[in-house]
């Protein structure tokens, strides 16, 4: 049974009452990648660089937090060394052209080019770092997309207030004209800032990733209203100063499960709708279409009514802002790991002021999904190609880059589950291509190696490389997921033979 039947089938069983049967199978397709497609995979700048503190480079939030009390990660373990990265760079370098790779995803710093965050800190040696580095990547062929902000915001602005402080927006814009400024003529695709979801929910929302702030009512809507502020001010400042000259490309990440209802009745349906609302359209509407969903404004209006509040949690964007939001977008970053189950629930009692209940539906997984070392990581692998197909229709985005897809798995080099992740999801990437005419330009996979996960330490391992935490000089080995995917990505084909 092919993807598409087995999505009728659950659609149909769902009619007939029954929960959507879990058992996917996934042919993996024979067919060739377009050989314009570009494979690559991703870090970031917090998860392998290290140096924490070298050549001027600033504390940013990560640092601070896990200093402060290392018992906010899972393993007591920061990201002071990482990889080590800062220092391994040329054989970073090197690894990524043995894998053969034409696209290399990664971020920059922003505590390494303004350590404090404003211009008078400006910090010559972490300009000239990336310089460098980009200057090798294209000696060895290797397209770099860069990303701006992945979560390293400079300490000193969030002694100001952070993501809760609309002038960390215009902080984010000086930064990005530096950056602009000197990698503009090396750097053609860009990304402004990486999953803002995943940071205003768990950064500002429920406080488990840095700045630890809890604030799931309220302070959650502002970190996006400004998180959007500042790629829209990115976006524009690249679009009047410097896209004529440097002739690249501009958007932001955005990381989304793909969700479907558990049974085929009106109300799971609109649930799912709900939840896609609640989470990709948040970003993507005030972005592609303009003004945050209206289910968003509503749902979130009538429960601040409910609980009292003399307005909406929610803030409004002006005309003037929706005008400015709107279409700053050159593509569509996509980062996509997982899929949901929707079902609809009766509205919760009002209480303390809450995104979730604001969402307003319940989630799970199916059955019989195969689930990564992360608890919220499972396999589903028509996912990619239901998503594809949901940010094409929807958001009418002209091209899109796979950002992020990847899974989690202990350090072992025999990593088959990682192979039968990617190599399911990255058949229905085919589909949507071939089949669904969706256009994916490019795929970078999380990760490149294993590294910094953040609260979880180094107790998830993404990476199709191996690094050994416990030697000085972080050794890389490849995996058999690394071998898979050199494989792959000089074939264009994920298995043995393809039909020519
Ligand atoms: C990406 O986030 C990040 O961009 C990347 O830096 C990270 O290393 C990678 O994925 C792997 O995690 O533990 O139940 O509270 C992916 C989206 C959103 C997934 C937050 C984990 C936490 C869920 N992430 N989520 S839970």
């Amino acid at each position: 049974m092919n993807a598409v039947l087995f999505i009728a089938f659950g659609l149909l069983s769902g009619a007939l009452g029954a929960s959507l049967p879990a058992k996917q199978q996934t042919q993996i397709t024979n067919k060739k990648f377009p050989s314009s497609f570009l494979w690559g995979t991703a870090t970031a700048s917090a998860q392998i660089e290290g140096a924490w503190n070298e050549d001027g480079k600033g504390e940013s939030i990560w640092d601070h937090w896990l200093h402060e009390d290392p018992s906010r990660s899972d393993d007591h373990k920061n990201a002071d060394v990482a990889c080590d990265s800062y220092h391994k760079w040329r054989e970073d370098i090197q690894l990524l052209k043995e894998l053969g790779v034409k696209l290399y995803r990664f971020s920059i710093a922003w505590p390494r080019i303004l350590p404090t965050g404003y211009l008078d800190s400006y910090n010559q040696a972490g300009v000239d770092y990336y310089v460098n580095f980009v200057k090798e990547l294209l000696a060895n062929d290797i397209t770099p997309l860069v990303t701006l902000y992945h979560w390293d915001l400079p300490q000193t602005l969030q002694e100001q207030g952070g993501w809760l402080n609309d002038s960390t927006a215009d902080r984010f814009g000086e930064y990005a004209r530096i950056v602009f400024q000197n990698l503009g003529p090396y750097v053609k695709l860009w990304t402004t800032v990486n999953e803002p979801h995943t940071t205003c929910t768990e950064g500002y929302g429920n406080g488990e990733m840095a700045p630890g702030i809890k604030m799931i009512g309220d302070g959650i809507y502002q970190c996006a209203r400004t998180q959007i502020l500042a790629h829209a001010i990115g976006y524009h400042i690249y679009h009047d100063e410097f896209a004529a000259t440097q002739g690249g490309k501009v958007s932001l990440v955005l990381d989304a499960t793909y969700n479907m209802p558990a049974t085929d009745s009106e109300d799971d349906k609109t649930a799912t709708e709900w939840e896609y609302e609640f989470n990709l359209g948040w970003f993507a509407h005030p972005i592609y279409i303009g003004n945050w969903p209206q289910i968003m404004i509503d749902r979130v209006a009538k429960r601040s009514a409910m609980e009292g509040l003399s307005g909406s949690r929610l803030p409004a964007w002006s005309d003037d802002e929706i005008e400015f939001v709107k279409g700053t977008f050159d593509f569509f970053g996509l980062n996509h790991y997982t899929s949901t189950i929707v079902s609809a629930i009766d509205e919760p009692a009002a209480g303390e002021p809450n995104f979730y209940l604001d969402t307003g539906v319940s989630t799970t997984h199916g059955d019989d999904w195969v689930n990564s070392t992360a608890s919220w990581l499972w396999s589903y692998p028509y996912g990619m190609r239901g998503l594809l197909n949901y940010v094409w229709k929807n958001y009418n985005p002209g091209e899109i880059y796979v950002t992020e897809n990847g899974w989690s798995s202990d350090p072992t080099l025999n990593d088959q589950t990682r192979i039968d992740y990617l190599q399911g999801y990255l058949s229905n990437m085919l589909d949507a291509i071939l089949e669904d005419g969706v256009n994916v330009a490019g795929y970078t996979t999380w990760s490149f190696m294993d590294n910094f996960e953040w609260a979880k330490g180094y107790t998830q391992r993404y990476g199709i490389i191996n690094v050994d935490f416990d030697s000085d000089n972080r050794t890389r080995t490849f995996k058999d997921s690394a071998k898979w995917y050199q494989r792959t990505v000089s074939t264009y084909c994920l298995v043995e033979q393809c039909e020519e």
